[in-house]
């Protein structure tokens, strides 16, 4: 019994000591950017400073039929470009979601006019939490990704490498 009690407490501690980085994440409303072994974290405020825009994509997961969705967010590529984060050298841009779901873009998908976007608003509202039902405070919408898989819900890190 005694063991038993140590093994749970000790992958009890191992367990949050990986989830601490994504759930702080979560709850600020922050994101993680990774690039050249170095680390930022983009807040709210800082997605603010970027033009905003207001855009509609065809929602269409596997239990529903499709759907126009409206979103308000910022151009993917408009994050990079701002901290002056160079798409040409690299291979990937990797976005995870705090449930560890991860998804990849190619530089010319992100670079693509009118595709990728950050949201942080559905229908002028803001995107609700995980723990609320909602899909955010920020997800990644694709507007030419025909079935949603890439649309990365609770966006915590996005990864250039
Ligand atoms: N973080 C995260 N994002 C995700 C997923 C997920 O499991 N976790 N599922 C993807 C898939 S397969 C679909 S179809 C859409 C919509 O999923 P939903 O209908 O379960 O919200 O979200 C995508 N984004
Ligand atoms: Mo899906």
């Amino acid at each position: 019994m005694v063991l038993l009690l140590v093994i749970i407490v000790v992958f009890a501690i191992m367990n949050r000591e990986l989830l601490r980085g994504s759930r702080q994440a979560l709850e600020n409303a922050e994101i993680v950017l990774k690039y050249d072994s170095s680390e930022a974290v983009l807040s709210f405020g800082d997605l603010l400073e970027l033009e905003e825009k207001d855009f509609t994509a065809i929602f269409d997961s596997s239990n529903i039929d499709p759907v126009e969705h409206s979103y308000t967010g910022v151009a993917l590529y408009n994050i990079f470009e701002s901290l002056d984060m160079d798409l040409n050298n690299i291979e990937q841009v990797i976005v995870r979601g705090a449930d560890g779901y991860t998804v990849a873009f190619s530089p010319q998908e992100v670079l693509d006019n009118d595709n990728i976007y950050l949201a942080y608003k559905f229908n002028d509202k803001p995107l609700k939490h995980k723990g609320r039902g909602g899909s955010g405070p920020y997800q990644i919408v694709v507007r030419k990704d025909q079935f949603s898989q890439r649309w990365c819900k609770f966006v915590v890190e996005i990864e250039l490498k």
